[in-house]
């Protein structure tokens, strides 16, 4: 397919001010009625022929301003409907298409699950619906009339408000019309139709309007729900008090289905979500399955504002509503939960993902520049690097000043579709500062790397910074240009307390905020008497690598004195990847593996301070992942090695610190009735680690122990906890812990997805055939994407050793999975495949296993756009 090209954006010829849509549903004709009244673009340059967009479509009709066009002035397809000569003026166009929902595998569109209609638009399903302008830019007023068999549909819901219901009579056929008053792009359009049922409330805005909130299941799931519904709340109320924003509509309707390609989609008024972020009970759903939950039910209310009322101008803008409703998002768990923890817990996700993609085949901008598949954009990238890059926006400028930045964004901009550069022009403005350095961090991709060396002269009471940046190569961007990057920093005395900053020839450093420029620079503080250790890139400001010169000693200080809990953290982190590179290095050359006494001290003196809440002690104690070595390795990369490494650490934290685990475990111990609350939850963790850390060496005593509180759990988080511990150790406890879940829960899908994941993700050589059993389990699916995630994904993108095996079997597996699933669900296959993203950096037998993978998968003639996309730049 032809790359789309930012450079090639053209305002559209054509405006639609109202859409009215009649859709008689049926399961596998469905009729669409469309009556879109059009108006020639004011800005455009003159008379334009109508191209309208469309996918798969039946066209059956078409009259403009109600006479039927003859077929020679109009061609109509399954791609589109283009009227070469349509009026000078403003016109009515109605067109009907059928369609099927029942054959649509994609889940783009309109289809069904579990025998429910369901859409999803973004980013271009609406074309599977109707002929449309399917683009972001054409805002219009939507009307829908839905129609079906009552029986089979009993509830209809649409975008806005529910104006009118009714039977059809005579038929067993009855309607509902939905109002929507805010412009929109389609891709925000949605409608449900099925059996439904329902938790509601209501709730009261600012000024006082009362707005019906509703979450509808499947029949017999509504006592799932109610977390859901107040999470909701919780994020209604948040964003009226940290942003100023309050909701417009009278209804907030929220439907949770089984077959979704996203977690959520923020459509107007009527969210559709994933069943995963929605449906919970203390039996069924781990403290981090609540926790994703509140987080996502706030990201698609939050979108109400910042994607809805202020959309995107064009796809590549994308990160103007992703990143910023990330960053929303973000810091309202932030505000509901830990800050330090959810910071903490968001660079994991962020270095497990994002760094991982900007360094390798598919980096891309945080505004890519071109796309050849949108689909593939909604990316680790344009998420959690955007939001990172509004962070850094706030940071830079202050909160105050931030905030001012957003009010005017949203005074501005409201009902509009804007872009980057109208976004960032709101914080110039706000600020009265430049940020047109600050626009390369939407425009360079890869990760910043900061070398940071000092030199201290006590007796002139002078620290010297030297401090280099470089952004790394990036396909198709061999050189980049200094970014401006906050980096937040501290000097933290002999003491424990900071010391002051004071930036000769600036002053007393703000906030603690050193903005780097260029690629090299001197910075002299004054005043600094005492020895001290820089802390830097406190709360993780900028999204950087960061190399310093700080020994281990000065590591071990930071993790017990800084103030900074996120460096605190960082340091214990910075301390294990530098023994476990160590002994990869080690392992591969055929030495022993070096044990830190260093590590254990430091982990012992974080887990002996009471001052500490649970859930920060429990990141502590998780020393980085896999994942994480192999990134900091960066090429060469032998995962058995690594794995290696990592569990002899492991085993060792096991040995040393057993006493105090065992300590902790048997203190941290919850008789109450569960609760999802942050504070408990935490204590959970923090056990549920030093359980892990118990059995680590495999010591039977431990393994029984994980046993029993696998039996004996009365919630989800501590059986899963347990098991997830028991899945490490190749015993009958095992089997035993794994045969009794999949009875216990096996008619309860979404818990189902646990136990596939968990056996995927065994590190043993025996899984590869462990996960193909799998394949033809009655519970798995690949028409359902949660079944896909849960066992191939697991599989590919979170077991190391097993998927990069060197004889290369775990690639043919995955590879021979994506193929077949690429005939159904053309984005999930394309999503699974990027689990090959990190081939180059392998060693070189894996390496080339991999890319002859590849190069299979690439010849086949029938890829979907999705998956030669992926497939094509992995290769590049
Ligand atoms: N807009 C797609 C789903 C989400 O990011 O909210
Ligand atoms: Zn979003």
């Amino acid at each position: 397919a032809r790359p789309i090209r930012l450079s090639d954006y053209r305002a559209p010829d054509w405006l639609v001010d109202t859409v009215h849509l009649d859709v008689a549903l049926h399961p596998s004709r469905t009729r669409i009625k469309a009556r879109l009244a059009l108006r020639p673009n004011p800005s455009a340059r003159g008379p334009a022929p109508l191209v309208l967009d469309g996918d798969e479509l039946t066209p059956l009709s078409v009259t403009i301003d109600g006479a039927a066009l003859p077929a020679t002035e109009y061609a109509a397809g399954p791609d589109g409907l283009t009227i070469p000569q349509p009026p000078a003026g403003p016109f009515v166009l109605e067109v009907e298409t059928e369609i099927d929902p029942s054959a649509n595998t994609k889940l783009m569109g309109l289809y069904r699950s579990s025998g429910n209609y369901c859409t999803q638009c973004e980013a271009e399903g609406f074309r599977r619906i109707t002929y449309f302008p399917d683009r972001p830019d054409v805002m219009a007023v939507y009307t829908t009339r839905i129609e079906a068999e009552r029986d089979e549909a009993p509830v209809l819901l649409g975008n806005g408000n529910l104006v009118a219901r009714g039977d059809v009579p005579g038929t067993g056929r009855h309607f509902a019309v939905w109002h929507d008053p805010f412009p929109k792009p389609c891709y925000l359009f949605a409608l449900v139709g099925g059996r439904l049922d329902v938790r509601r409330t209501t709730f009261t805005t600012m000024s006082g309007r009362s707005v019906e909130l509703a979450v509808y299941v499947e029949p017999g799931k509504a006592d799932r729900a109610g977390y859901a519904l107040a999470a909701l709340e919780r994020s209604m109320r948040w964003d009226e008090q940290a942003f100023g924003r309050e909701y417009d509509l009278d209804v907030f309707n929220i439907v949770a289905v089984a077959d979704f390609n996203m977690g959520a989609m923020e459509n107007k008024g009527l969210n559709i979500f994933n069943d995963k972020y929605v449906l919970a009970s203390p039996e069924t759903a781990t403290d981090a399955d609540f926790a994703h939950i509140e987080a996502v039910i706030a990201h698609e209310y939050f979108h109400n504002w910042t994607g809805n009322r202020i959309t995107c101008r064009d796809w590549f803008q994308l990160c103007l509503k992703e990143g910023l409703t990330v960053f929303r998002d973000q810091e309202f768990s932030a505000d509901m939960r830990s800050r330090p923890v959810k910071r903490i817990a968001d660079v994991r996700v962020l270095r497990g993902h994002q760094f991982v993609e900007d360094a390798g085949p598919l980096a891309h901008p945080v505004r890519p520049e071109t796309y050849r598949e949108i689909n593939n954009f909604y990316t680790a990238t344009v998420y959690e690097k955007g939001a990172e890059v509004v962070r850094m926006l706030k940071i830079l400028l202050g909160p105050e000043t931030f905030r001012a930045g957003m009010d005017l964004y949203f005074a501005r901009h409201d009902g509009r579709a804007a872009t980057i550069e109208e976004f960032v022009a709101c914080f110039a403005e706000a600020g009265g500062t430049d940020l047109s350095q600050f626009m390369l961090w939407y425009g360079q991709a890869g990760t910043p790397e900061i070398a940071v060396t000092r030199r201290h002269d006590s007796q002139g009471g002078t620290l010297v910074l030297d401090i280099a940046q470089v952004v790394p190569p990036t396909p198709g961007q061999p050189a980049k240009s200094p970014m401006q990057i906050p980096l937040v920093l501290g000097f933290v005395g002999p003491d424990g307390r900071d010391v002051p900053l004071t930036l000769r020839g600036h002053g007393p450093l703000e906030r603690g905020v050193l903005v780097l420029t260029k690629p090299a620079e001197r910075f002299v503080f004054d005043g600094i008497t005492v020895p001290v250790v820089p802390s830097l890139n406190r709360g993780f400001s900028a999204p950087v690598k960061i190399k310093a010169d700080l020994g281990s000693d000065d590591l071990r200080f930071l993790a017990t004195h800084d103030s900074d809990p996120f460096n605190r953290w960082q340091a214990v982190q910075t301390l294990a990847s530098e023994i476990l590179i160590g002994n990869v290095a080690a392992i591969r050359t055929g030495g022993g593996v070096r044990h830190d006494g260093g590590l254990v001290h430091a982990l012992a003196s974080v887990l002996e301070d009471e001052r500490l809440e649970p859930a920060f002690v429990a990141q502590v104690l998780s020393i980085p992942s896999e994942g994480d070595i192999a990134r900091d390795i960066g090429r060469d990369v032998d995962p058995e090695a690594i794995f290696d490494a990592r569990h002899a650490l492991r085993r060792a934290i096991g040995n040393d610190l057993a006493p105090t685990l065992r300590v902790l475990y048997d203190r941290l111990r919850d008789d109450g009735p569960y609760s999802p609350d942050a504070a408990s939850a935490g204590r959970r963790a923090l056990r549920n680690v030093c359980l892990d850390l118990l059995a680590a060496p495999g010591h039977a005593g431990a393994v029984a122990l994980a046993a029993a509180q696998y039996a004996e759990a009365d919630n989800m988080t501590d059986r899963m906890a347990a098991l997830g511990t028991l899945s490490l150790h190749d015993t009958a406890e095992r089997e035993t812990a794994l045969a009794d879940f999949a009875e216990r829960f096996r008619d309860d899908p979404l818990v189902i997805d646990k136990w596939f994941a968990l056996q995927a993700m065994i590190p043993d050589p025996s899984t590869l055939a462990r996960v193909e059993r799998l394949t033809d389990h009655p519970a798995f699916s690949l028409g359902n994407p949660n079944r896909v995630r849960a066992l191939l994904g697991s599989f590919a993108q979170a077991n190391h050793t097993q998927f990069n095996r060197a004889d290369g079997k775990g690639y043919d597996f995955v590879a021979g999975m994506v193929l077949t699933l690429d005939g159904k669900n053309p984005q999930v296959a394309a999503r699974l495949m990027t689990a090959f993203r990190s081939w180059r950096a392998l060693e070189s037998g894996r390496r080339d296993k991999a890319r002859a993978t590849l190069e299979r998968v690439a010849a086949n003639p029938s890829l979907s756009r999705d998956l030669a996309d992926i497939v094509e730049r992995s290769l590049g």
